[in-house]
């Protein structure tokens, strides 16, 4: 088997974009976010991608701007894009890249093309939010390293692929597996710095709607979001979705490895979870699994000024696990009331869910508009942040202020 070296050129630098970074200056207030958050940021661009708030360079941490999510499905272009580690191909050849399936806990170890991967196997399509479990990290209190994202570490796509399922059965998974082990392309530009790799549960990964993903939102995945494969996990944070993965390998034991532990792990018992990842669990914590039921105002913009005595319209997105969102709340008077919101289409229980919400402030002066989600399993968000020291599972209810003159 060819290593990946042979087949990935990887830059020195990690990025290389001809004649070096694109500055497109300074968000200006249309990049406000709806918070009021002083995120303003820098707005930086990658190679396909339109310009986004940039969170770092190397690796490439680039935030959508909220401007995007009133739109159903986030466009390819505009996608958030996390990496952890600088050493990224520039470029993948589909026609080079080879997806190797093993592991002690297969009997049949296969080695497949991209022609294979996209004809070999029945391909399926499902709408899923894919969200960093960092997002909202940037609002921690108190602050937690990392990196400090605002609302943007999420965005909405329709991924098509085929089913892991599929694929892992082909290669003859046994019932002794417990995790199944992803591999990327990407890699550490020192030594030191530990793979990222990562493992899902075998459950999981048999799951009919864990996929492969070759396309998003009808197009090839865009170099910087996985190209020409990745992993989806709908309902799970993005940390599991990985990306230009080149390996898959089904495990009899629990895999160890920086990313999985100390990595991306939550306190036991002080998030509203129903998914567990038992064989990763120690007595103190456990990695983080599905998303916790959420809620955006996207539009419109804080501070924007609006008549009084004339409707303006409240809209955003909500999203949970995957249990599906049953109502939408907002509250124009700090949480003591709360009026029904209207929900758009249900594009599937992975996807967001777009609502709205239209009234008139009758007076002048400053309107604070929240909006809380509430899901099919009666979860809902709070108030008050749940800390923890990796900034995870923000769902503090969010706030507008509307000025009526
Ligand atoms: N190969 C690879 N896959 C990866 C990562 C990475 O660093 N390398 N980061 C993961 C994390 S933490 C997130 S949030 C998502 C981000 O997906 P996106 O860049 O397509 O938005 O990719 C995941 N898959
Ligand atoms: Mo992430």
């Amino acid at each position: 088997m060819k290593t990946r070296r042979e087949f990935l050129k990887v830059s020195a630098g990690g990025l290389l974009l001809a004649g070096g970074a694109r500055w497109s200056g300074w968000a200006g207030a249309a990049n406000e976010l709806p918070s009021g958050a002083i995120e303003s940021g820098r707005l930086g661009s990658l190679p396909g991608k339109l310009p986004l708030i940039q969170k770092s360079f190397r690796p490439p941490n680039f935030e959508t701007p909220v401007s995007y999510f009133n739109e159903a499905f986030t466009p390819n272009n505009a996608f958030f894009v996390r990496y952890h580690l600088a050493g990224i191909p520039e470029a993948i050849d589909a026609a080079q890249w080879r997806l190797a399936v093993s592991g002690e806990s297969v009997e049949n170890p296969l080695e497949l093309t991209y022609e294979n991967l996209t004809r070999d196997f029945e391909t399926v399509e499902v709408a899923a939010l894919c969200m960093c479990s960092g997002n909202r990290r940037g609002f921690s209190q108190p602050h937690v390293p990392g990196v400090q994202w605002g609302h943007g570490a999420i965005g909405n796509a329709k991924w098509r692929g085929v089913r892991l399922r599929d694929v892992l059965n082909k290669a003859g998974l046994k019932k002794d597996a417990v995790e199944i082990v992803l591999g990327g392309a990407d890699g550490p530009v020192l030594d030191k710095t530990p793979d990222f790799v990562k493992s899902i549960p075998a459950w999981k990964a048999m799951d009919e709607n864990t996929l492969v993903a070759f396309a998003m939102n009808g197009e090839k995945l865009p170099h910087w979001n996985g190209y020409p494969a990745r992993i989806v996990v709908p309902g799970w944070t993005a940390t599991y979705w990985m990306k230009h993965v080149t390996t898959i390998s089904a495990i009899a034991q629990p895999f160890k490895g920086f990313w999985m532990n100390p990595a991306y792990r939550i306190p036991k018992g002080k998030f509203p979870v129903i998914d567990r990842f038992v064989s990763q669990e120690t007595d103190a914590n456990t990695p983080i699994t599905e998303m916790v039921v959420n809620s955006m105002i996207t539009s419109p913009e804080g501070g924007r000024k609006v008549r009084a005595g004339e409707a303006v319209t409240v809209a955003g997105v909500a999203w949970d696990g995957g249990y599906g969102i049953a109502t939408v709340e907002v509250s124009l008077d700090e949480g003591k009331n709360w009026q029904t919101a209207q929900l758009g289409a249900d594009l599937g229980r992975y996807s967001w869910r777009q609502w709205s919400h239209r009234f008139t402030p009758a007076r002048a002066g400053r309107h604070t508009v929240l909006a809380r989600a509430i899901n099919r399993v009666g979860a809902t968000q709070t108030f008050e942040l749940i800390f923890n020291p990796a900034g995870y599972h923000n769902n503090v209810v969010q706030r507008i202020e509307i000025e009526a003159t």
